[in-house]
């Protein structure tokens, strides 16, 4: 298998490399990490891209902002790794405790506010041109504490107000909202895929507003993540993904891309090689609490080589003349067929009598055989 490339489109989060390994029950076990350092290595590893929050790189006082500015522009000039993807932070200071853009607080939600169109500037500036927003303060504890319908309301009026600057100012620019069911708070609203694609739907502009789900996020909420990605790219809103790893229903783990549901992932790898996306493979994940420096690289490196592991096995799955035979006896392409012929009416379906129901319920699909290919080709047994 040959090293990545930035041909390979891998970007990570400077949140993720840099997580110091504070969690809520224990201290960092990490020093900071220093943004030019983690460009230059993600850039020695083969990454292309480098996301971040505008406190990840000038913390929320902002004192010394112009001068990291500056520095990671050096940085990146001296080693073609770009910005695709910026986002702001509206969960760390305490400010955001009840959330940013739906903060009963009205006086919170105009600074949220303007917090993100500052930090838009700054994206439009370094060319990112997608423009994340994880809402994880924005929900409640309490049911009767937060108007869910005023909440949305005031979310797309920030949606709005958004897609209204970028146009405006004439920015290359597109939203992507990342989905969560829960985690930092107890409910988050637009918790799932499908809560998203719904409330897009209602916005002034959904040609710029889409999706950046994440692996971990949907399995939480116990949901099929390749479900989920394949109705985003049906419905073209995959403007960017978020790449790790979830064992189950559980706290969020941030684990490496393929270090939770494998078989998922091989599915989502071979989905996103053959469906049309194009955008960054970018990796949100947490190195554990457990390594050292030398671990962080190492997990860093362990994304890639996953991602284009799963690739090369979904590859030969593909190619296999016994998996393009089980493909056949599955149906696998049959359904791309539609249900009703050219022309044909409700009323001439409903004179068709020649079908057998008891004839074509003797079918086998094969599907168990045509997984346990899929296995044996991701075990590396063919
Ligand atoms: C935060 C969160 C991630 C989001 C990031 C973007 S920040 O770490 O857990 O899932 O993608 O705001
Ligand atoms: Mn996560
Ligand atoms: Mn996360
Ligand atoms: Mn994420």
């Amino acid at each position: 298998m040959t090293a990545p490339t930035p041909a390979d489109k891998f970007s990570f989060g400077l949140w993720t490399v840099g997580w110091p390994g504070r969690d809520p029950f224990g201290d960092a076990t990490r020093p900071d990490l220093d943004v030019v350092e983690a460009v230059q290595r993600l850039a020695e590893l083969g990454a292309y891209g480098l996301t971040f929050h505008d406190d990840d790189l000038f913390g929320f006082a902002a004192t010394n902002r112009q001068q990291q500015i500056d520095r990671l522009k050096a940085a990146l000039d001296e080693t073609g790794l770009v910005i695709p993807m910026m986002t702001t932070n509206l969960f760390t200071h305490p400010v955001f405790k009840d959330g940013g853009l739906t903060s009963n607080d009205r006086g919170v939600r105009r600074f949220a506010l303007r917090k993100i169109l500052r930090n838009i500037e700054l994206a439009a500036e370094l060319g990112a041109k997608t423009y994340v927003l994880w809402g994880g303060r924005e929900g409640s504890e309490y049911d009767v504490a937060k108007d869910v319908r005023a909440a949305l309301d005031r979310y797309r009026e920030s949606m709005n107000l958004l897609t209204q600057f970028v146009t405006d100012r004439g920015y290359d620019i597109r939203f992507a909202l990342e989905p969560k069911p829960n985690e930092p708070r107890g409910d988050i609203l637009l918790p799932t895929i499908g809560h998203a694609l719904g409330f897009i739907s209602t916005l002034d502009k959904p040609e710029l507003v889409g999706l950046n789900p994440e692996v971990g996020h949907e399995q939480m909420a116990g949901l099929n993540f390749v479900h989920g990605i394949a109705q985003a790219l049906w419905q073209g809103k995959l403007f960017h993904i978020d790449l790790n790893g979830q064992r189950g229903v559980k706290y969020d783990q941030d684990l490496v891309f393929g270090h939770g549901d494998l078989m998922n992932a091989f599915a989502l790898v071979d989905l996103l090689e053959t469906g049309g996306y194009e955008g960054p493979r970018h990796f949100d994940y947490k190195p554990s609490r457990t390594e050292d420096i030398k671990g962080v690289w190492d997990s860093a490196a362990a994304n890639m080589r996953m991602y284009l592991l799963l690739k090369e096995r979904a590859a030969a799955f593909r190619a296999d003349p016994e998996v393009q035979e089980a493909l056949q006896v599955a149906g696998v392409a049959d359904l791309g067929k539609p249900t009703l012929n050219d022309g044909e009416s409700y009323d001439d379906l409903l004179a068709d009598d020649s079908f057998d129901p008891e004839k074509a319920a003797e079918r086998g699909f094969g599907f168990v055989r045509l997984n346990q290919l899929a296995l044996e080709h991701l075990a590396g047994a063919r």
